[in-house]
């Protein structure tokens, strides 16, 4: 039987007792729904080949390629792998592979003019110990800003490219390296739940329109002190079969990227789309 319990105190829910290949559309709608109230949401033991994986995926909207085209499936573009060929040739730890989604807290896509609304993992090989993925609410952060911060971000857009101040793009293929700036703003509305969360990525935004560079810079660091407030994080202790998925519209999260390197950590993963989003930036 469908059992849905929050596992963090603002965020964070666990589904049990559900086969998703069996899924119609009325068993979907609470999983759904457990997913807009925790923002990120575990599905245990489940048993999926890929193509049950992409037909789940496609329940939650439109699921796109990533832009790193070198750890995409060979045969299914809309896959990437986590966590294959992390050792080179000459048997060196490929720290880019190995420390994915390590480098801070971090919403998925920001560097897209619609960026993803979700991304889901299927857990395939879990370490025996670390190798946890962090959560954290961004509707906390928003709720935890001084009044001064709220009106100072109300109504302004930040700039975000693939690597960021730091140019961090190592995954990328070099013809692919080339980003222009997009714009989003910092002060968010959910599209489902109207709340207002604070949309920010400190890897990967450039600057926030309007202010000086310093200004920026400044308000940059203290956002990124800000973004994760105490009793608003969840730390997800993975299992072989997990199917996790995470709203990046109000949710930041990164890996912890702390175990052991000799032992395997494997994912396959989607990044998700709102279409009606998707289909009006591509006819712009
Ligand atoms: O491997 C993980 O725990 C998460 C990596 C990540 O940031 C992502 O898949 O977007
Ligand atoms: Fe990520």
């Amino acid at each position: 039987m469908l059992q849905i319990k929050a596992m963090g105190q603002h965020t964070g829910g666990e589904v049990t007792g559900v086969d998703v290949k069996k899924l119609d559309d009325e068993g979907f709608a609470p999983i759904y729904g457990a997913w807009l109230k925790y923002g990120v949401t575990v599905v245990r033991d489940q048993e999926l080949e890929i193509e049950d994986f992409l037909r789940y995926s496609r329940r939650y909207g439109l699921v796109v390629p990533h832009p790193s085209k070198s750890t995409r499936h060979p045969d299914y573009p809309e896959l990437t792998v986590l966590g294959i060929n992390k050792f080179g040739a000459d048997g060196k730890l490929n720290k880019d592979i190995y420390k994915r989604g390590a480098n801070g807290f971090h919403t998925d896509g920001a560097y897209d003019k619609v960026p993803f609304k979700a991304t889901q993992l299927y857990a395939l090989a879990v370490p025996s110990t670390g190798g946890n993925t962090h959560f954290s609410s961004m509707y906390v952060a928003y709720d935890a800003l001084p009044e001064r911060l709220k009106s100072l971000l109300e109504g302004r857009k930040g700039a975000y490219t693939y690597g960021g101040r730091r140019k961090l793009q190592a995954l990328l293929n070099e013809e692919d390296r080339d980003w222009k700036p997009v714009f989003h703003p910092m002060i968010r509305v959910h599209s489902e739940t109207r709340q207002k969360s604070l949309y920010f990525d400190p890897g990967k935004i450039l600057y926030i329109e309007g202010l000086e560079q310093q200004q920026s810079d400044d308000l940059i660091d203290d956002l990124t002190e800000r973004m994760i407030q105490p009793g608003a994080e969840y730390s997800h202790q993975w299992r072989v079969g997990d199917i996790v998925i995470w709203d990046n519209r109000c949710m930041v999260h990164k890996a912890a990227g702390d175990y052991p390197p000799d032992q395997d950590r494997i994912h396959w993963r989607v990044s998700i789309k709102e279409p009606a989003a998707a289909s009006s930036a591509a006819a712009e």
